[in-house]
């Protein structure tokens, strides 16, 4: 490995070539404390043309990297399981100023989302992709993983937002589209292919996306349900009967028990949901008027801090149930007439010891099951919950992606020949298949 490391330095200079262990250590082990590896090194480039250097250089020494950026991934895609060398994309961190005619940034793949969302905000305009880990996730890492959260419902998941991307592929060569034109029919769409790709075809370096409109007037509402049932019903109620909705969560009373905030309302509910509208206008009005006299705990459009406070009921389950003990973290889509009945299947088919979390993004249709309270590498637990999901004609990954969690059930939503498609792509823009191996595809075969 030594000549290896010693040609890494000279692309990137020994400051940003790390080898001591205890530096290193924290590049290997994913979010949740699940997934965990070794890698001899940790190399950070500052440029397109290092990242292309750095592939290159791998591939002639048949080594492989995996590509990592704020490493808040769930399904272990971004940790080194077999010693590869890990790729850390953090220097590539610029943001273009607001493009304010086209609507339009472009951000280094090391940027945080929080930072893109800030310059957005900055120019009078939103950036349509938000999730609790905001702070730490990357441009590069919600691009390689396709990322939904809370916003989805109205503006769609990352690859709707991404309208040109650069990227660096597994032959080493640099593939750069960020003109950012609306319409552009001009043969494969390589941003779509690289948008989920979870970093097995390209390394991904920037990304110009469309911004949205700023929606200034918020309201939010956290209600009290008799089940996840009536919850059901009325994420699909809010979605008819009001403009503006920008996010509708749902989340069981353990969870919000899990949290430990004071109980929202005069009395527990089975399930709460959070409905959050956004316009130029105020929303508070038309939403009350379609909740009816359902139990709710609104803050409106000139309570930020009250607002906040509510959707910390939400976003403090990830982190609440992680303290509980690595989870299993199933992510997981159902058609809305499913949910309950899967939700119900769910709990009944893993009885105690284990504790099941559910929560997640109803409006989409995305239920995140947490399974705590079992072996963390207890597979029979993830293999219950996405076959649930499957046979009512679900998805096994709604956001988070396949990663090395998944990819063994990977053919419960695809056929053979898909894979084959899959891996026919993989070949051609990976031909060696030195970028991240152990995700994605199921583990035959990879490279036949
Ligand atoms: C969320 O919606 C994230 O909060 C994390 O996708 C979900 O912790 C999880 O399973
Ligand atoms: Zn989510």
């Amino acid at each position: 490995m030594s000549p290896l490391i010693d040609r890494l330095r000279e692309i990137v200079g020994a400051e940003h070539t790390l080898i001591e262990p205890d530096v290193v250590a924290g590049y290997c082990v994913d979010w949740t404390g699940r997934y965990r590896g070794t890698t001899p090194v940790v190399v950070r480039p500052g440029s397109t043309g290092e990242v292309a250097a750095i592939v290159g250089l791998c591939r002639e020494h048949g080594t492989a990297l995996v590509p990592q950026g704020g490493n808040t991934g769930l399904v272990g895609g971004s940790v080194p399981l077999a010693g590869e060398v890990v790729l850390s994309l953090g220097r590539l961190s610029a943001i273009t100023e607001v493009d304010t005619g086209a609507g339009q940034l472009t951000a280094g793949a090391g940027a945080a989302i929080a930072a893109v969302q800030a310059e957005a905000a900055g120019a009078g305009w939103a950036y349509g992709v938000d999730f609790a880990a905001r702070d730490t996730a990357t441009v590069g890492g919600s691009v390689a993983t396709n990322a939904g959260g809370v916003r989805h419902l109205r503006y769609g998941d990352t690859r709707a937002q991404v309208v040109g991307l650069e990227a660096v592929l597994g032959d080493g060569s640099v593939v750069s589209h960020l003109g950012g034109l609306l319409k552009d029919n001009t043969g494969y769409h390589l941003p779509s292919l690289l948008c989920g790709s979870e970093g097995t075809l390209g390394v991904v370096t920037a990304a110009r996306v469309r911004l949205v409109p700023r929606s200034e007037r918020r309201v939010v509402a956290l209600l009290g349900l008799e089940s996840i049932a009536a919850a059901t019903e009325l994420a699909s109620e809010l979605r008819r009967a009001v403009d503006d909705v920008e996010a509708l969560e749902f989340m069981t009373k353990e969870c919000v028990r899990l949290v430990g905030l004071p109980l929202p309302h005069d009395r527990p509910y089975d399930t709460y949901v959070l409905v959050e509208c956004a316009g130029h206008d105020d929303p508070t009005a038309a939403l009350a008027a379609a909740v009816g006299d359902v139990a709710a705990a609104v803050a409106g459009p000139s309570d930020p801090q009250r607002r906040a406070e509510l959707w910390r009921y939400r976003e403090g389950i990830t982190e609440a149930v992680n303290r509980e003990g690595p989870p299993h973290k199933l992510d997981v889509t159902l058609p809305p007439a499913s949910i309950p009945v899967f939700c119900e299947q769910v709990v009944a088919a893993l009885p105690a010891p284990a504790d099941v979390w559910l929560f997640g993004h109803l409006g989409d249709g995305n239920v995140h099951v947490n399974v705590t309270g079992v072996e963390p590498d207890d597979d029979t637990i993830d293999d219950t919950v996405l076959r649930l999901a499957a046979d009512l004609g679900g998805s096994i990954s709604a956001e988070h992606g396949i990663g090395t969690a998944k990819k063994r059930w990977l053919h419960l939503n695809r056929t053979a020949s898909e894979i084959d498609a899959f891996r026919a792509i993989k070949r051609a823009l990976d031909p060696d298949g030195i970028l991240n191996p152990n995700v994605l595809l199921p583990d035959s075969d990879v490279l036949a």
